[in-house]
C-alpha cells in the first residue's frame, strides 16, 4: 500500500515501501530503535518526504490519517519537521500489522502519554496518508482522561 502525502503541497507524492526503501542514506534511519528503544525498524525522515513533497507557503499542520480504524491527529509541523520519521519495514519486510502496517508515525522525544500534543499518542500507527494544511485538520485522539484510558484499553486488547 502507497505511503500517500497530500493537500498543500507542489508534488503530492504516493510512494510505495519499496519506494521509500529506495530514497537516499541521507532520508534513512536504518535503526530506529535507536531514536527510541520501544521502537524498531527502518524509517525515512519527515524532512526528506516534505523535500520530494515541496510544501507550500502556507502549509502550518501536518494531519496522520489512519482509516483502518478511524483515528487521526493534527500536529503543528514546525515541532516535528526536523524529527519525525515514518517507519516503513521490520525485519527486511513490510511492517506487521501489530507494528501499526501500513506505516507507523514516530516522534522521537516525544512527552509522556496524554500529556502535551506531541505526546505518544500523537505516534499514529496504520498510517496511509500524511495531509499538511493551513489550518489544524482532523483530529480525534481522546481529550477526556476516560476516554484516552478506554482507547489504551482496546489498544491492549488488539496486541
Ligand atoms: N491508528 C492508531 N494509532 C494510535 C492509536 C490508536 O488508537 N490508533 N493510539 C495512540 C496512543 S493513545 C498511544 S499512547 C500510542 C501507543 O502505541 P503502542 O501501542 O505502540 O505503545 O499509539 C497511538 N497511535
Ligand atoms: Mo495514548
Amino acid at each position: 500500500m502507497p505511503l500517500l502525502l497530500t493537500g498543500s503541497v507542489a508534488n503530492p507524492l504516493s510512494l510505495s515501501a519499496a519506494d521509500l526503501a529506495a530514497l537516499p542514506a541521507a532520508a534513512q534511519i536504518a535503526d530506529v530503535s535507536r531514536l527510541d528503544p520501544k521502537r524498531a525498524g527502518r524509517a525515512v525522515k519527515l524532512s526528506a518526504l516534505l523535500e520530494l513533497a515541496q510544501p507550500n507557503a502556507d502549509a502550518q499542520y501536518l494531519t496522520l490519517h489512519a482509516d483502518r480504524d478511524d483515528f487521526h491527529a493534527s500536529l503543528p509541523l514546525a515541532a516535528i519537521r526536523d524529527r519525525a520519521v515514518v517507519i516503513y519495514e521490520l525485519n527486511a519486510a513490510p511492517l506487521p500489522e501489530k507494528a501499526g502496517s501500513p506505516y507507523r508515525f514516530l516522534i522521537p522525544d516525544h512527552a509522556a502519554c496524554h500529556t502535551a500534543e506531541i505526546d505518544d499518542c500523537a505516534n499514529v500507527k496504520y498510517v496511509a496518508r500524511l495531509e499538511l494544511s493551513a489550518t489544524r485538520g482532523h483530529d480525534n485522539r481522546p481529550l477526556e482522561d476516560q476516554a484516552h484510558e478506554e482507547l489504551h484499553r482496546r489498544q491492549a486488547e488488539q496486541s
